[in-house]
C-alpha cells in the first residue's frame, strides 16, 4: 500500500539520483549546477525527516524539514536565474523562505492547525515554481534548444497550479468545506504532485544545461576561438551549401582567399598578442563591410577566405579591391599596427568542386604575393589573369 511516508522515500532516492546526474553534468561549465545540487541535497535532508513525522521531534519534521523544502524550490529558482544569465534575487528568496518559516512555526506553535500550514507552504512553493517559469519563459527566445525550455516551463506552471490548487482545498478545509475524499488519500494526491515536482524540475535543469553544453560544443567547432569567426570546417560546409544552391539555381559564386602580408614581422616586431590582436581587428574590419550573405572564415593563421553567394568574377574583384585599400589604411581606434594582404580571387565553374575553387584562389593568392604583395589577382579558369597594383 503506497503511503505518504513510502512516497517521501522513493522521491528521497530520486533526489539521490538527480544529485547524481547533475554531478555529472558540473564539469560541462553550465551556469546553476550548485544551486540545482544544493537543491536536492536540501531535499535528500528534508523529505525524510518529513516522513519521520512522529518518530523524530515535531520541530526537526514541521519547521526545519518544510523550511528545507522551501530551501528547495528556491534554489532551484536561484539556479534557473543563474543559468539563463539572469540576476538571482537572494534577499526576495530569502525573504520567501523566511516567511514560509515564520508562517509554519506560528501555524504549529500558534493555532496548531495542519490545513493552515498546508495552504502557507504550497501558496510559497507556487509563488516559488511561477516565478521559475516565468523567467525561464521570458528568456526562451535566446534557448539553444527549444524542446527542454518548453519542458521546463511546463513544469514550473504544472508545480505552481498544483501547489495553488492545494493551498485552495485546505484552504476551503480550514473554513470547514467536506472533501469528497478522506484526508489521507487528499494528503497523498497532493503529496504526489509535491514530490514529483522537484524530480521534474531537475530533469528540465538538466536538459537545459545539457543542451548548453552541446551548443556551446558546436559553437567551438564551428568557430575559430580567437576571432570569432567561422572555422575551416564550418567555411567549407557553407561552402558547400552554397554551392549546390549555385549550381541548383544557375547563380554565380565567387570566393575571396586573402592573407596578410609579413604577418611574421608582425610577430617579431610587436609581439605575438599584438599579432593576434591584428587578426581579431582583421576579421571584425571585413565582416562590418561585407553582405549579410557573405561570410569570412579563418582557414587557419593569418589566412581567411571570404565567400561571395550571388556575385559572377566581375563584382568579385571591385569587392577584393575595395576589401585590400580598406585593410591598408590603419583604423583610428584599432591596434595602430600598419598592415597589407594579398588576395586571390576565383569564381565556381560549372562542375567545380569548392576545393577545386579554393586551389584556383590559392594559386591566385601565390601570385599577388610573388607579384609583390598587397595586390589583387584573379584566379586562372574564367578569364585572363587580373592584376591590380598597389
Ligand atoms: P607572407 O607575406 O609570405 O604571407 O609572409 P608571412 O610572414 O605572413 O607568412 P609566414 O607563413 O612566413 O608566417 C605566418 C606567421 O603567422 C607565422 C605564424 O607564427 C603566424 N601566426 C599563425 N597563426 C597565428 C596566430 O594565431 N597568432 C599570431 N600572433 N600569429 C600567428
Ligand atoms: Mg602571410
Ligand atoms: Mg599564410
Amino acid at each position: 500500500m503506497l503511503t505518504a511516508a513510502s512516497l517521501l522515500l522513493v522521491m528521497m532516492a530520486m533526489s539521490v539520483v538527480m544529485l547524481l546526474v547533475l554531478s555529472s553534468l558540473a564539469r560541462g561549465g553550465a551556469q546553476g549546477i550548485r544551486e540545482w545540487l544544493v537543491a536536492n541535497a536540501l531535499a535528500v535532508v528534508g523529505l525524510p525527516l518529513i516522513a519521520a513525522r512522529g518518530i523524530v521531534p515535531d520541530f526537526l519534521s514541521i519547521e526545519v524539514a518544510n523550511t528545507m523544502l522551501l530551501g528547495t524550490s528556491a534554489m532551484m529558482l536561484a539556479g534557473f536565474r543563474h543559468h539563463l544569465g539572469r540576476r538571482v534575487p537572494w534577499r526576495a528568496l530569502g525573504a520567501c523562505v523566511v516567511l514560509g518559516l515564520a508562517a509554519i512555526t506560528i501555524l504549529h506553535h500558534g493555532s496548531d492547525s495542519f490545513p493552515l500550514r498546508v495552504v502557507a507552504v504550497s501558496l510559497d512553493h507556487a509563488i516559488l515554481s511561477g516565478w521559475a517559469g516565468s523567467s525561464i519563459k521570458r528568456s526562451l527566445h535566446a534557448a539553444p534548444h527549444r524542446y527542454p525550455w518548453l519542458f521546463t516551463i511546463v513544469a514550473c506552471f504544472a508545480v505552481a497550479t498544483g501547489m495553488t490548487l492545494r493551498a485552495f482545498t485546505y484552504a476551503l478545509q480550514a473554513a470547514g468545506w467536506v472533501p469528497p475524499v478522506d484526508g489521507p488519500t487528499l494528503n497523498l494526491m497532493f503529496f504526489s504532485v509535491g514530490t514529483l515536482s522537484l524530480p521534474a524540475l531537475t530533469l528540465g535543469a538538466v536538459m537545459m544545461a545539457n543542451a548548453g553544453i552541446i551548443a556551446r560544443a558546436n559553437w567551438a567547432a564551428d568557430h575559430d576561438h580567437l576571432t570569432g569567426a567561422p572555422s575551416r570546417r564550418a567555411f567549407f560546409a557553407l561552402a558547400e551549401r552554397e554551392r549546390t544552391r549555385s549550381s541548383r539555381h544557375g547563380t554565380p559564386l565567387s570566393l575571396l582567399l586573402f592573407d596578410v602580408d609579413h604577418f611574421k614581422r608582425i610577430n617579431d616586431t610587436h609581439g605575438h598578442a599584438a599579432g593576434d590582436r591584428v587578426l581579431v581587428e582583421i576579421v571584425d574590419r571585413v565582416t562590418l563591410g561585407l553582405r549579410g550573405a557573405d561570410a569570412c572564415g579563418r582557414l587557419g593563421g593569418e589566412e581567411f577566405a571570404v565567400l561571395l553567394p550571388d556575385t559572377p568574377a566581375g563584382g568579385a574583384l571591385p569587392i577584393a579591391e575595395r576589401l585590400r585599400i580598406t585593410l591598408r589604411q590603419a583604423p583610428r581606434d584599432g591596434t595602430g599596427i600598419g598592415y597589407t594582404v594579398s588576395i586571390g580571387v576565383a569564381t565556381l565553374l560549372p562542375g567545380e568542386t569548392i576545393a577545386a575553387m579554393l586551389s584556383r584562389a590559392d594559386a591566385a593568392l601565390y601570385e599577388a604575393k610573388a607579384a609583390g604583395r598587397n595586390q589583387v589577382m584573379v584566379a586562372q579558369g574564367l578569364r585572363a589573369k587580373e592584376r591590380r597594383q598597389a
